[in-house]
């Protein structure tokens, strides 16, 4: 179709670009890219889920329906063990990580990370919500079964990372270290086509996002940069709009394309934050990062942050356009208790 760049075209016209490529990180692409249809076209009947029947009901295949995030989980594991390009997830869902042992897969060379359904407590109330997903290359040799440590490496080491927005249209935004595409699933067709190409995050904006509730427990550094933000002065355009939808997919894609700050901080009853540093954040702060803005934990870079032996392992995160997250790292040196 004239004008119209598909996702599949998309990545196989960059496949082109390096002629050694096997092939496997585009067919990675691509199996995401599928299983999130499928995922879409759930989502957008959960409403219907008491009209049509939900719990206990059985599905053409004669599977029970189940829940959606439970559906989500199942169905990208589904689309990764076919594809036979990786030969482990890892996911929020599950404690441990999968392993892939069918022949194709164990001489896979990549390792899939992800949060199936990011924000799923919003499903009930009809508001966005997302997948998050990220790919590295695995340390262990193919031919062999992945260990933990393929999946505990540093977010510089992603070789991709994205997420797939469930909103008022469904959009799958990724980065492979040459800047950050968006495509728009066109329903009509079926098909993610380009609509966002080379997304930039502005160096500001006028937007925090917090969940301001937790203000009292939050260190002094965050407390002040948050009064920053709502004080006024129009010179720097001041007060901040705060805007949080609780869905991470959701508030960081409002922000990557308009500019502003997303903020999870450390709370005195949670030190460590509550988003997971290999799913949420790393694949996160990577796609800002390529759009030109920045992600640290307060101190440190969210991608240099050395794994400790855990795929569920929590960090504050603090990301966004650089000119607003370089303020508030300003705010948290002059505020160190
Ligand atoms: P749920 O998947 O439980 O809805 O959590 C969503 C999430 O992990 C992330 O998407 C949000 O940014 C964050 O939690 C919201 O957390 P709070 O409800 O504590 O603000």
């Amino acid at each position: 179709m004239i004008g119209i760049e598909t996702l599949d075209e998309f990545v196989i016209r960059r496949q082109e670009n390096f002629p050694d490529a096997s092939g496997e990180l585009s067919r990675l692409l691509r199996d995401i890219g599928l299983a999130g249809k499928i995922v879409q076209r759930e989502v957008n009947k959960a409403g219907l889920v008491d009209i049509l029947g939900d719990t206990g009901s059985v599905n053409v295949q004669g599977e029970k329906v189940k829940k959606l995030d439970v559906f989500a989980n199942n169905r990208f594991i589904a689309a990764l063990k076919m594809g036979g390009a990786c030969c482990g997830i890892a996911s929020e869902e599950n404690e441990n990580f999968i392993i892939i042992d069918d022949e194709l897969s164990q001489n896979a060379h990549y390792i899939v990370a992800l949060d199936p359904l990011d924000g799923s407590s919003n499903i009930d109330v009809n508001v966005s919500v997302g997948t998050i997903f990220c790919i590295y290359k695995r340390v262990s040799l193919p031919g062999g079964l992945c260990q933990l440590a393929d999946f505990l490496q540093q977010g510089t080491r992603q070789v991709a990372a994205g997420y797939i927005l469930y909103g008022s249209s469904t959009m799958l935004v990724y980065t492979t270290g040459h800047g950050v595409n968006g495509f728009t699933l066109d329903p009509t067709i079926g098909e993610f086509c380009l609509s966002h190409p080379d997304i930039t995050i502005p160096s500001s904006g006028t937007t925090y996002s917090v969940n301001q509730g937790n203000y009292s427990k939050f260190k002094k550094g965050v407390q002040k940069f948050i009064s920053y933000c709502s004080d006024e002065d129009k010179e720097t355009s001041r007060p901040y709009s705060l805007r949080y939808v609780g869905s991470l997919v959701a508030d960081i894609h409002r922000n990557l394309l308009k500019g502003g700050i997303f903020m999870y901080p450390s709370t005195s009853s949670m030190p460590y934050g509550k988003l997971r540093l290999l799913y949420e954040c790393n694949p996160m702060a990577f796609i800002v990062e390529q759009a030109g803005g920045l992600a640290t934990n307060g101190k440190d870079e969210i991608l240099k942050l050395s794994p400790e032996g855990n795929l569920h392992q929590r960090t504050p995160m603090f990301i966004g356009s650089s000119d607003m997250v370089n303020k508030l790292a300003e705010f948290i040196d002059n505020f160190s208790e």
